[in-house]
C-alpha cells in the first residue's frame, strides 16, 4: 500500500507542508527522510517511539532513513513546548548521553539484516566547527527576528523570558536540515507536532539558500501527540516515564504497561505502535467489542512492543512473570525473572543460611511481633515461594532458595517481600 495512505490510516499523520507534493515525491524514487532526537536524557521513552518507527515504517516502503541525535542541539535546549528555560548541561554528559541514544535507535531501527543498516548522524559533527562569522553572516541572514519571534515555541516564551541561546535554536536545527539537504539528498523531515515551527523553518532555509533558477523541493510531516480516553497523559506510570532502556524500565514492567492500556485507546495504539497489517487489526477490534474479558488486543500489544523494543527472551521472561504472579506459582520462575518481578516489592537481605520462619517474619518486617507472626502462619497467610506454610517451627533453608539467591515471602493475598540471600 501507498506509504501516505497507510500512515493516514493509522492516524499517524498531524500535518504535512505540501500533501500533493510528498505524494508524488513519494511515488518518484527512494526518498530520504530524517528525526532527530537531542540527548535530553540518557534514554528515549515510549513518547519519542511514535516518530522513531515512522522512521521504520518508511525503510519499509522502501525509503532511507536518518536519525539524527543532537550533539550539538542538545547543548544548546529547544524551547519548543517548553514553558521555561532549559537547564544546560555538561559536554561531557551530553556526549554520555548522545552515544546511548545511538546505541539505542540503532539497535531499535536494525533488528532485521535483509534492510539496509540507519547509521545515526550527529549534528555535533559540523555544529561544533563552524564559526561564528559564518554562523551569522551565511545562515543568520535568512532569519527575519519578526519570523522568529512568531513561531510558536517563541512567542509563547516572551512573556516569562527567553534566552538568546533557546531563541536561536531553531537555526540550529535549520541548519540540520540543510546540511542533509545538501550532503545527503534529504528531502524529507518528520517530528511531533512540536516540531512544526523547526521544521519549517528548515525548508524556509533551504528555499532561501537556492542558486537563482534552481528548484528545490523539500517536505515536513508531523505525527500527532498521543491522548488517551481518560485524559490523563500517555506514558506516564504512578513510577514516571516508560523508559526504553531495560535499566530503567524493567521489560516485564514495559509489558504490564501495555497490557494496561485502556479497552478504549487499544486498537489506536495498535495502529500507532505496531507493525501489523489492517486484516489483523481489523480482527482485533473486533475482539474488543465481541469478547473484551479475554484481552486479546491488549497482549497482542505488549507482545509486539516487548518484542520490538527488548527482544524474544525479555518478552518470554516477561509473559512467565506475569503468569507466576497470576496463579501465585512463584517457583517456576528463574532468578533473573525474579528480580525484575519483584523489583519494586520490600527486600530483606539474610545473613544466615539457616532461619526459623517466625524470627524471619519479624527482622524483615513482614510481621509486627513475634505473636502475630505465630498467628499468621497459623492462620495460613505465609507462603513461601508460592506455596503455604503453616507450621511455626519452620526453618528457612537452602532448599527454599530460587536460583541460590532468593526467596519469595508472600503474606495474605498479595503482600510479597524479596528476601536476598548472602
Ligand atoms: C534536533 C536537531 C534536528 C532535528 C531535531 C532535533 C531534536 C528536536 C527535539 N525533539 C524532541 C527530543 O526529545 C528528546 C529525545 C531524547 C531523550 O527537541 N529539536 O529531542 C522529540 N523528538 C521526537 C519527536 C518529539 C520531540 O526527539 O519529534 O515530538 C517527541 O515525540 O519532542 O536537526
Amino acid at each position: 500500500m501507498e506509504i501516505l495512505q497507510d500512515l493516514k490510516e493509522r492516524g499517524l499523520i498531524n500535518q504535512i507542508t505540501d500533501e500533493e507534493g510528498l505524494k508524488k515525491h513519494l511515488e518518484a524514487g527512494t526518498v530520504t527522510l530524517y528525526c532527530g532526537f537531542d540527548p535530553t536524557a540518557d534514554s528515549l521513552h515510549i513518547g519519542h517511539l511514535v516518530p522513531l518507527l515512522m522512521l521504520k515504517r518508511f525503510q519499509r516502503a522502501g525509503h532511507k532513513p536518518i536519525a539524527l541525535v543532537g550533539g550539538g542541539t542538545g547543548l544548546i535546549g529547544d524551547p519548543s513546548g517548553r514553558s521555561t528555560e532549559r537547564q544546560l548541561n555538561d559536554q561531557s554528559i551530553v556526549q554520555e548521553w548522545s552515544q546511548k541514544l545511538k546505541d539505542q535507535i540503532t539497535s531499535i531501527l536494525n533488528t532485521n539484516d535483509e534492510e539496509e543498516k540507519v547509521v545515526p548522524a550527529d549534528n555535533f559533527d559540523w555544529l561544533s566547527n563552524m564559526s561564528v562569522i559564518e554562523f551569522l553572516r551565511d545562515i543568520g541572514k535568512h532569519f527575519g527576528v519578526n519570523y522568529m519571534l512568531a513561531k510558536d515555541s517563541v512567542e509563547s516564551r516572551i512573556e516569562n523570558g527567553i534566552s538568546f541561546t533557546e531563541f536561536s535554536y531553531m537555526i540550529l536545527q535549520s541548519l540540520d536540515f540543510l546540511n542533509l539537504y545538501q550532503n545527503q539528498g534529504c528531502t524529507l523531515q518528520i517530528g511531533g507536532s512540536d516540531q512544526w515551527g523547526n521544521i519549517t523553518a528548515g525548508l524556509e532555509l533551504i528555499r532561501r539558500t537556492s542558486k537563482e533558477g534552481e528548484e528545490r523541493q523539500a517536505f515536513g510531516l508531523t505525527v500527532p501527540l498521543i491522548t488517551k480516553a481518560d485524559g490523563t497523559k500517555f506514558g506516564k506510570t504512578a513510577g514516571g516515564a516508560v523508559w526504553l532502556d531495560p535499566e530503567k524500565t524493567t521489560p516485564y514492567e514495559f509489558y504490564q504497561f501495555w497490557i494496561n492500556t485502556d479497552d478504549r485507546d487499544v486498537i489506536k495504539f495498535i495502529k500507532y505502535f505496531t507493525f501489523l497489517g489492517k486484516e489483523e487489526i481489523l480482527k482485533l477490534e473486533k475482539s474488543v467489542e465481541t469478547e473484551p474479558e479475554k484481552r486479546v488486543a491488549h497482549t497482542r500489544l505488549a507482545e509486539e512492543m516487548t518484542k520490538l523494543i527488548h527482544g524474544e527472551k525479555a518478552l518470554q521472561q516477561a509473559q512467565n512473570i506475569s503468569e507466576a504472579l497470576f496463579s501465585g506459582d512463584i517457583k517456576s520462575l528463574t532468578g533473573e525473572e525474579i528480580e525484575q518481578g519483584f523489583k519494586d516489592v520490600p527486600s530483606f537481605t539474610l545473613e544466615e543460611v539457616e532461619k526459623g520462619l517466625v524470627d524471619l517474619l519479624v527482622e524483615a518486617n513482614i510481621s509486627s511481633s513475634k505473636r502475630q507472626a505465630r498467628e499468621d502462619i497459623g492462620n495460613g497467610a505465609v507462603y513461601i515461594n508460592g506455596e503455604r506454610q503453616q507450621d511455626v517451627q519452620y526453618v528457612l533453608s537452602n532448599q527454599d532458595k530460587i536460583d541460590g539467591k532468593f526467596t519469595i515471602i508472600r503474606r495474605g493475598k498479595k503482600k510479597y517481600f524479596l528476601i536476598r540471600h548472602r
